[in-house]
């Protein structure tokens, strides 16, 4: 049975982004636990790890490829409620590409503005979502989006983000959330965030689909991008955790 009716569906085709609220089957609580399991993963665990120098001294900014390793976010993220939702906005059964979680703790950097597809290697089509682990807002980073900009890439930058020419004619729309809501959003919808200026995390976990049509591609996508990572840093001034320099953090 889907979550969504006709409506959200025409809306997410329009705008190109759509938030539902209280759809995660599993409690705020749940998730926190789940996300602060992953976090201490970084002495030796599994999965990818990254640091960023915030104002507090180095700082975790994002875990990825955990999936394989956590039951209940292997749950969530690939057999819950979220790629069925996923499948329903794609119009055909969706496959988890890859998953993080961006933790921005205080002082954490934002994202420049950028659309997500040129990152995202082999497949056109990618729908991604944020969900919150905790409240989102404007003081702590929240995500900003413009609608109805989901059909091209933008002019980019030489760091892979929109031009500085094109963002100021756009219209950001600032998408506040809490832990429950879940935004969805195109891999051509351009979006950005602010630093995290509270004293609180703003942890979020970001799941991103294609169209099984177009293949299970996830363990590629990971091979690939740490082979690029290994031998290409975009910008030594920037923490690089994407195949294009969005993410604005300080390097150790
Ligand atoms: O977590 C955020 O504030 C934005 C994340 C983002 O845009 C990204 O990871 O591509």
């Amino acid at each position: 049975m889907s979550q969504l009716d006709q409506e959200d569906i025409e809306q997410f085709r329009e705008t190109g982004w759509l938030v539902l609220h209280d759809v995660l089957t599993i409690s705020p609580a749940t998730l926190t636990t789940w996300v602060d399991e992953v976090a201490r993963w970084i002495d030796g665990g599994p999965g990818l790890h990254y640091q960023e120098q915030t104002r507090e001294g180095p700082r975790l900014c994002r875990s990825e490829d955990f999936t394989p390793f956590h039951a209940g976010l292997f749950q969530l993220l690939r057999e819950g409620v979220v790629p069925q939702i996923t499948s329903d906005l794609l119009g055909e059964p969706a496959v988890l590409y890859k998953e993080k979680i961006n933790y921005k703790l205080p002082g954490g950097a934002g994202y420049s503005p950028h659309q997500d597809a040129p990152a995202y290697l082999f497949v056109e089509r990618h729908i991604s979502c944020m969900i919150p682990v905790d409240p989102s807002t404007r003081e702590n980073g929240a995500l900003e989006v413009v609608s109805g900009f989901h059909h091209e890439i933008l002019l980019q930058d030489e760091k892979g983000c929109i031009d500085p020419s094109v963002v100021d004619q756009l219209d950001w729309q600032l998408v506040e959330l809490n832990p429950g809501d879940v935004v969805w959003f195109h891999s051509k919808t351009p979006h950005r965030s602010g630093a995290n200026r509270s004293v609180a995390p703003r942890r979020a976990l970001y799941p991103t689909y294609n169209a099984l049509s177009e293949g299970d591609l996830r363990e590629q996508y990971y091979r690939e991008k740490q082979e690029a990572l290994a031998g290409n840093a975009h910008d030594p001034t920037r923490v690089n955790v994407s195949l294009i320099g969005d993410f604005e953090g300080i390097p150790l």
